[in-house]
């Protein structure tokens, strides 16, 4: 991509109503342009970030064996009266009336609409486990939105649901997805730890969040700084294999939010040089939930004595539009964005300092296709703007690597590559450049 053709409408001034770093720079680099208070447009650089962490959570999924599909954004009330939390859910729920006079709601989360959707197509146990997914568009009308993406109104979620026979082999799935999670975020760059949390409006009686450390985060933590060790899922994961294990230990180490916090059993139960107490930016938060929908709303299976019973659910969830904040939380400096490489809009920003020399743009646009063909996300800076202007702008948008085409460069055909995260900065030649990215890589 070349930045003459780009929309990419940077600030320079930080703009007054944003109050975190992550809400700063997505404004400053235009990622988002706000519509209304906690709703969003995203402009180009932002979507491609956004793009490349759902990818990242959907093929994480797709690993685990759960099936994407797509629900609606607009859910008839009739369900969630069935469910009985038309009512439960309150003002944060955007309630609409069509044109016949029928009831509808901007879905804040799904677990209607998909209980719905499984008493219609399974009826046997044998069709179980049932695992679903979709990334849709939530709307919850938060009293306070606020941080910019971090808390919104309308806002990307990917939301899993299980369906099982009973408590034990849901316990299977709900193991299924926590240690999916933790590789997920891992492959996201993050340290994201699972703590014991309450399950609020979704319901049920186990529940943990998958919480980043960070000043700027909403949630008050307390944990044992050695879970912070356990956070390596490198290893290929199995499936198919009991998972019980790895969940176990973490469980084994204490972490709660704030509100499932016990002063004495957190005292009683880490030893003091390890315990911790900071804030937290929830990125997922999973649930299991028995019978809580299925019972009310007669999503039944019929079990292997043929006697009907109602299915065992969970459901887990993703706040993929909030990740792209609490990425730029957990991974910047003072000019800007650092983005790790797995979701860097794109890997590397060419810039040519010599944007006048015709000589020089011929080169540069040779590089650039040169790297393009390689299969390497460039985006091109050719344009005639001061080399100041031009380095602040690549520091503040965060690309892993920038080239830098400078002065000598077409004397000594040399090109500098900078590392945006480290500073450091290598000479290259220009017709080695390629290679060399590819193998860095
Ligand atoms: C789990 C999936 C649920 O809604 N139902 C379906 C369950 N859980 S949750 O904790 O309420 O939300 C899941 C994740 O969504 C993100 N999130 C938000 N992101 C931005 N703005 C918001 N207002 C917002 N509310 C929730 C969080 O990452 C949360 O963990």
């Amino acid at each position: 991509m070349k930045l003459s053709n780009y929309f990419l409408p940077v600030l320079k001034e930080t703009p007054a109503d944003a109050e975190i770093i992550s809400h700063k720079f997505m404004l400053r680099a235009g990622m988002i342009s706000q519509s209304s208070s906690g709703i969003y447009s995203w402009l180009p650089l932002g979507l491609r970030v956004l793009k490349k962490i759902e990818n990242i959570v959907r093929e994480e999924q797709n690993a685990a064996g759960v099936n994407e599909i797509l629900m609606p954004t607009i859910q008839p009330a009739d369900i969630w009266k069935e469910s009985g939390r038309y009512d439960d859910y309150g003002k944060e729920m955007l309630r609409i009336n069509d044109r016949q006079d029928r009831e509808m709601l901007y879905g804040p989360t799904n677990e209607e609409q998909v209980a719905d959707i499984f008493r219609r197509s399974i009826k046997s146990y044998k069709e179980l486990p049932s695992l679903l997914y979709h990334i849709q568009w939530k709307f919850r009308d938060e009293l306070r939105p606020r941080f910019g993406v971090m808390r919104g109104r309308e806002f990307l979620m990917k939301d899993a649901y299980s369906f099982d026979l009973d408590e034990d082999t849901s316990r299977v799935s709900y193991n299924k997805f926590f240690v999916c999670y933790l590789k997920t975020f891992e492959r996201l760059g993050l340290r994201a730890i699972p703590i014991a949390a309450e399950t609020g409006p979704i319901g049920g009686d186990m529940s943990h969040e998958f919480v980043i450390i960070s000043e700027t985060g909403e949630s008050d933590i307390f944990y044992d700084k050695r879970i912070l060790d356990l956070l390596d899922v490198d290893q290929e994961l199995d499936y198919t294999k009991d998972l019980r294990s790895i969940v176990s230990s973490y469980q084994a180490l204490y972490a709660a939010a704030d509100d499932k916090y016990s002063k004495d059993e957190f005292e009683k139960k880490v030893p003091i040089e390890f315990q911790n107490n900071s804030k937290g930016i929830e990125v997922g938060h999973i649930f299991n939930f028995s019978t809580k929908y299925s019972e009310p709303m007669k999503a039944n299976v019929l079990n292997s004595n043929g006697k009907a019973v109602s299915v065992h659910m969970g459901s887990y969830g993703i706040g993929i539009s909030r990740l792209v904040g609490a990425i730029i939380e957990a991974s910047h400096d003072e000019n800007g964005i650092i983005w790790p490489e797995a979701v860097a809009p794109f890997t590397v920003g060419l810039v040519n300092l010599k944007s006048r020399d015709t000589e020089a743009i011929a080169v540069c646009e040779n590089i650039y296709n040169t790297l393009n063909q390689a299969g390497i996300e460039v985006l091109y800076d050719d344009k005639d703007d001061s080399p100041g202007a031009k380095f602040s702008r690549m520091d503040l948008i965060g690309l892993p690597k920038q080239i830098i085409f400078g002065n000598n460069s077409l004397k000594d055909q040399m090109i500098e590559i900078k590392d945006r995260k480290t500073s450091h900065t290598e000479k290259v030649k220009i017709s080695d450049l390629a290679g060399k990215l590819i193998t860095s890589k």
